[in-house]
C-alpha cells in the first residue's frame, strides 16, 4: 500500500507564526501532520528551514521547506514505493535525501511533517491506533503506561512579557491515580491560581504566556513557586503534588562572562548582579529544599558541560536535558559520558524524523535515564505526541498548562486513549522516572 500522493501547505501555530502541514495519501485515505516551533531554540537543533524574506511574516515563512515537500520530498517517495509502514525504511530515505548532519538541505520541519504523517499512514494500514504503531516501532513492553502530565501552569522566560528570567513552572500530579484524575488535579490548581494571581498582583496577572500558564510581573522563581504553592494548598492537595521547573538557562547565559543573567529581559540589567554557575546550582539547592521539586530541565546553559557535571554530582532528582541534548544520539551520548543529566527531553523537531526520535528514547533509556516527551513553545492542533509518550512508554509528557487547546490537545487525546485502553494501560505516576521498565 504504498504512497499515492504527498502534498504539504503552509498554516500558522499557535503564535500566529507560519508552519509546515503536510497530507499523505495511500489507500486507508488522508494522514496529515503538523510540525510544532521553538521559541527558546537550542543551538544545535536541526534546521527549521524559514524563507528569510522579511517583507513576508517577518522572514519566518515556511513556503521553502513546503516547496522542498512539493518538489522533492513527495515524488521522490511516491517513486521509491516504500511501504508507509516501514517507518525506519522512510526516515531513512529521508535523511538520505537531505544528505546533511542537520537537515540543512531539505529542512528539518519540511522532512519531519512528512516522517509523523507517514506515521499516521502506517498505523492505518495496520488497522490500528498510532501509539500503538509507536509501540512496535520501538519494541516496548506491555501493559501500556500513561504518562504523568507536567503542566506548565506558570510562564516566564522567552515565553512571557514580565521579568521572570525561569521559564517554565510545572505542577506535577504524579501520586494521582490514574491520568484522568491527574489531570482534574492539574485543572483544579490551574484555576485556583489564576484567581490568586489576580487577587495579588491584579487583573493583568492572568493573562497567559505562550504555553497556557499565568503570567504574573513578578522577579524571582521563589515568589513564583511561593503563588504555586499557595493554589495546590487551596485546591485541597497540599502535600500530594509536586513542582519542576525549566530554567531554559541558555536564555540568560552570558559565554563571554561565563554568567548567568536572571535579569536578561532588562536591557539595562546590571553586569554586577550576574551570578556564576555555582551560585546558580546554589540557588536551585535552596529551592529544593524549600519546595517539593522532582524536575529541573536545561539548569545551566547548552554549551556550559562543566556546570552540569558539577551539579549532577550534588543532586538526586531528575535533571532534564533539553537545549543541552537537542534530542540528539551524539549530543544524548557525550551527556552520558560526562555525567550531565539523567533525562531527556524528547522533541521530535529538535531532530527532525520519528525513527531518530525512538533511537533518541531508546539510549537514553539504556542508560538508566528518564524521558520526558515535550511539546514546543508554538504548538498546533497536531496531537501525535501524545501517541508517541504511550507508545515508548515514557511515562512522563510535558505540554503546558490545563488551558489552550493547542496544548489541552494533546492532554485530552492521553484521556481518549486512557479510556480505549482501559486495564490494559497503568499510569506512571511516582516511577515517570523509570516508566519504561515498570
Ligand atoms: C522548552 C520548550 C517547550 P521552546 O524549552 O522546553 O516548553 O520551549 O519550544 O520554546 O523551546
Ligand atoms: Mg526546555
Amino acid at each position: 500500500m504504498p504512497v499515492v500522493k504527498v502534498h504539504a501547505r503552509q498554516i500558522y501555530d499557535s503564535r500566529g507564526n507560519p508552519t509546515v502541514e503536510v497530507d499523505v495519501v495511500t489507500e486507508t485515505g488522508l494522514h496529515r501532520a503538523i510540525v510544532p516551533s521553538g521559541a527558546s531554540t537550542g543551538q544545535h537543533e536541526a534546521c527549521e528551514l524559514r524563507d528569510g524574506d522579511k517583507s513576508k511574516w517577518g522572514g519566518k515563512g515556511v513556503l521553502k521547506a513546503v516547496g522542498n515537500v512539493n518538489d522533492t520530498i513527495g515524488p521522490k517517495l511516491i517513486e521509491s514505493k516504500i511501504d508507509p509502514a516501514d517507518q525506519s525504511a522512510v526516515d531513512k530515505f529521508l535523511i538520505d535525501l537531505d544528505g546533511t548532519d542537520n537537515k540543512t538541505n531539505l529542512g528539518a520541519n519540511a522532512i519531519l511533517g512528512v516522517s509523523l504523517a507517514v506515521a499516521k499512514a502506517g498505523a492505518a494500514q495496520k488497522g490500528v491506533p498510532l501509539y500503538v504503531h509507536v509501540s512496535d516501532l520501538a519494541g516496548t513492553k506491555k501493559p501500556y503506561v500513561l504518562p504523568v502530565p507536567f503542566m506548565n501552569v506558570l510562564n516566564g522566560g522567552s515565553h512571557a512579557g514580565g521579568r521572570l528570567a525561569f521559564q517554565e513552572f510545572m505542577i506535577v500530579p504524579d501520586q494521582a491515580p490514574n491520568f484522568t484524575e491527574a489531570l482534574r488535579w492539574g485543572a483544579e490548581v490551574y484555576q485556583k491560581l489564576k484567581g490568586l494571581a489576580k487577587k495579588k498582583y491584579g487583573q493583568s496577572a492572568g493573562n497567559v504566556g505562550d504555553e497556557g500558564g499565568v503570567a504574573p510581573d513578578i522577579q524571582t522563581a521563589e515568589e513564583a513557586l511561593d503563588l504555586i504553592m499557595e493554589a495546590i494548598d487551596s485546591a485541597g492537595y497540599k502535600g500530594r503534588m509536586n513542582i519542576a521547573m525549566d530554567v531554559a538557562a541558555s536564555e540568560f547565559y552570558k559565554e563571554d562572562e561565563k554568567k548567568y543573567d536572571l535579569d536578561f529581559k532588562n536591557p539595562d540589567s546590571d553586569k554586577s548582579k550576574w551570578i556564576t554557575y555555582e551560585e546558580l546550582a546554589d540557588m536551585y539547592k535552596q529551592l529544593s529544599e524549600k519546595f517539593p521539586i522532582v524536575s529541573i530541565e536545561d539548569p545551566f546553559g547548552e554549551d556550559d558541560w562543566e556546570a552540569w557535571s558539577y551539579f549532577f554530582k550534588t543532586t538526586d532528582f531528575q535533571l532534564v536535558g533539553d537545549d543541552l541534548t537537542v534530542t540528539n544520539p551524539k549530543r544524548i551520548k557525550k551527556a552520558i559520558e560526562l555525567k550531565a543529566c539523567n533525562a531527556l527531553l524528547l522533541k521530535v523537531n529538535q531532530i527532525g524524523t520519528l525513527t531518530e526520535s525512538i533511537q533518541a528514547a531508546k539510549d537514553s533509556f539504556a542508560a538508566g535515564w528518564g524521558v520526558m516527551v515535550s511539546h514546543r513553545s508554538g504548538e498546533t492542533e497536531d496531537v501525535t505526541i501524545a501517541d508517541i509518550v504511550v507508545g515508548l512508554r515514557a511515562g512522563e509528557i510535558k505540554c503546558g498548562a490545563p488551558a489552550r487547546s493547542e496544548r489541552l490537545a494533546k492532554l485530552n487525546q492521553i484521556l481518549r486513549i486512557e479510556e480505549e485502553l482501559g486495564s490494559q494501560a497503568i499510569y506512571a505516576g511516582s516511577d515517570f522516572r523509570k516508566a519504561i521498565s515498570m
